[in-house]
């Protein structure tokens, strides 16, 4: 059974950041075996406090209680250990925000590289013109913590990125407000609305794109994905130039969006 580490700054209960790692966060909770998944709190759209707080509270309350939730190094430690046995694959990673934690199980020796299979990384940009992130092209788990990600990208591990201008045509509308389950839209519905509120403001429109939901799917739906290898370069400022080589990534290039979304709202809709 594949395992996996999800790393999530889930902002969802903090009155105030983006609110899709929660999406992403009750898709793999929703769909993994409890002993296949362990949930770990980063600093980015929250605080490292609130994302352990609101990923805690989402566990109770969606899943009663029934995955782990742990910010301790040695809980992490023995998950990867396990992960070796009987089947012997190595855990793949779900980076939902900046690269800290990835960074510093590696620094303290909580996991070797050696321990994980793959990192799914959220962010960078496979078609622009801008050369100066976070601004343009507009960047955020990278730039947020570079030397974390600096340390990941100059290691062997392979990379799956999935570059934000290809995630963000998977949008959450209005409209999708009445899909939820009463007990997903209790939690679910204040905070969606206070981020559709700060999209109206800033962006004259109120929907929003659910970035960190497509990668979490594809760790339970992968054929709805299509990837070409490619190579990528990075720069002091943390651009990231693809097709100059300086190590080999796997590039999101296209995905279902209808099956994506499909995938999620079987648990969660009425
Ligand atoms: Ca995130």
């Amino acid at each position: 059974m594949q395992k996996w580490w999800v790393d999530t700054d889930n902002a969802l209960g903090s009155g105030k950041g983006d609110i899709d790692d929660a999406f992403a966060v009750a898709h793999m909770m929703s769909r993994l075996d409890p002993t296949s998944v362990m949930f770990t709190p980063t600093c980015g759209n929250a605080s490292l406090a609130h994302a352990l707080t609101n990923t805690t509270k989402l566990n109770q309350r969606l899943f009663q209680n029934r995955h782990c939730v742990s910010d301790s190094p040695d809980q992490l430690r023995d998950f990867a250990k396990l992960s070796h046995a009987p089947d012997g694959k190595r855990i793949k990673v779900l980076a939902l925000g900046p690269l800290t934690n990835i960074a510093q199980a590696w620094e303290r020796r909580t996991l070797s590289e050696s321990d994980i299979e793959e990192i799914s990384v959220i962010g960078l940009n496979s078609a622009t013109t801008g050369r100066w992130p976070p601004f343009f092209p507009m960047e955020f788990n990278i730039t947020q913590d570079l030397a974390s990600f600096r340390r990941v990208w100059e290691s062997p591990v392979p990379l799956r990125i999935f570059p934000l201008n290809t995630i963000k045509s998977l949008r959450f509308a209005p409209k999708d407000l009445h899909r939820m389950s009463p007990q997903m839209s209790k939690i679910f519905s204040p905070e969606v609305r206070r981020w559709m509120r700060r999209c109206t403001l800033l962006k004259g429109r109120r929907w929003f794109p659910v970035w960190d939901l497509c990668a979490a799917v594809y760790a339970t739906h992968p054929h709805f994905f299509t990837f070409v290898k490619s190579f990528g370069k990075l720069h002091a400022n943390g651009f990231v130039k693809f097709g100059d080589v300086d190590r080999p990534v796997l590039l999101l290039e296209s995905f279902d969006e209808k099956a994506v979304w499909q995938a999620f709202w079987e648990r969660f809709t009425t």
